[in-house]
């Protein structure tokens, strides 16, 4: 049954989806995306996922963090801007920022929310009050997944579409089955959670699938091993981020995302990188495949 509604995306789907830049855009037009990340000793995290919006083609990008590492934050990322909000004594948000995130919110396009965060219970009021609040297209990865595993209720409290990014072992700790459960048929677990749950699943690792709600799936075949190390999921979500922000809906903005992400890698390997390749080079490519794609 699967089969019939899956399809491989291609270079050709992905060109016909992306769309170029009016000549008339301004900042304000190009969408606004609010990201939740980071926690002291995770503030790459952050970093990466913000600057890969930035380079993904969001307008403007905004970041709420803990206020601990707002400094490396703006020394690294120097067109996206921060929100620095109180911390807890480890590192990460504290749980009075709800009332700050509402504000964060005002005026976003889409949100990001997740790398970095920790599971802290600092960290599941600022998802909590994320979820409670926004009415905008968003995507979850890292601990907002590991926090919605031990939360699941929150799920059904997200009132516009989303996107969740969860590799193998996230997956795992949502939907209850092992990875090597997963691994055997991801084709199936990511659909059969797609349809469940009402988000788009983005299921990481060689061979990614995206699963939608509508029950249709389809397998991404870009991206190689080089991917394999911290930080490029992290990119991926700033990615998919700044697609939404754009005003892609979840399904395009996902297999976009997931395609273009892949194809950066692919390129470095045809430049004949193997290994040892920093997730933040991704983010310097990005630019480049947009534009071709367009
Ligand atoms: P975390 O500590 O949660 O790692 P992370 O911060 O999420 O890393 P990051 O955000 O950079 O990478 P992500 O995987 O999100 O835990 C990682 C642990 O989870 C591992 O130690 C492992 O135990 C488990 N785990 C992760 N992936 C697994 C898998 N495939 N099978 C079994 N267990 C797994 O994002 C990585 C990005 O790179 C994705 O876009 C992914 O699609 C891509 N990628 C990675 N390897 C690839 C490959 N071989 N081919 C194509 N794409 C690949
Ligand atoms: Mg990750």
């Amino acid at each position: 049954h699967a089969e019939a509604t899956t399809r491989l995306i291609t270079s050709r789907t992905i060109s016909q989806a992306v769309s170029g830049v009016r000549p008339d855009a301004h900042k304000g037009t190009r969408g606004h995306l609010a990201v939740v990340a980071g926690a002291r000793g995770k503030s790459g995290a952050a970093i990466l996922a913000s600057q890969a919006a930035v380079c993904g083609g969001a307008g403007l990008v905004t970041t709420a963090l803990p206020l601990c590492i707002n400094t490396p934050f703006e020394s690294r990322c120097l067109e996206a801007m921060s929100v620095p909000l109180p911390h807890d004594t480890d590192g990460s948000f504290h749980v009075g920022c709800g009332e700050a995130l509402l504000e964060l919110l005002q005026g976003k396009d889409a949100v990001a929310v997740g790398p970095g965060l920790t599971t802290s219970k600092g960290a599941l009021a600022a998802l909590t009050a994320i979820i409670d609040f926004s009415v905008v297209p968003m995507v979850l990865d890292a601990d907002a997944l590991n926090l919605l595993a031990e939360k699941p209720e929150l799920i059904r409290e997200i009132k516009g579409e989303a996107v969740i990014t969860p590799h193998p072992k996230e997956f795992s700790r949502l939907t209850g089955l092992s990875v090597a459960e997963i691994q055997a048929d991801r084709l199936r677990a990511a659909a059969s959670f797609a349809t469940k749950s009402g988000l788009h699943v983005v299921l990481k690792g060689a061979g990614t699938v995206v699963a939608h709600p509508d029950g249709t799936c389809s397998i991404n075949p870009t991206g190689n091993a080089l991917l394999a190390t911290g930080g490029t999921g992290d990119v991926l979500t700033g990615l998919i981020g700044a697609l939404l922000a754009q005003g892609y809906p979840c399904k395009e903005a996902a297999e976009i995302g997931a395609y273009l992400h892949g194809e950066v890698a692919n390129r470095l390997t045809d430049e004949g990188l193997e290994t040892g390749m920093a997730a933040s080079r991704l983010i310097d490519l990005l630019p480049e495949v947009l534009s071709d794609a367009a």
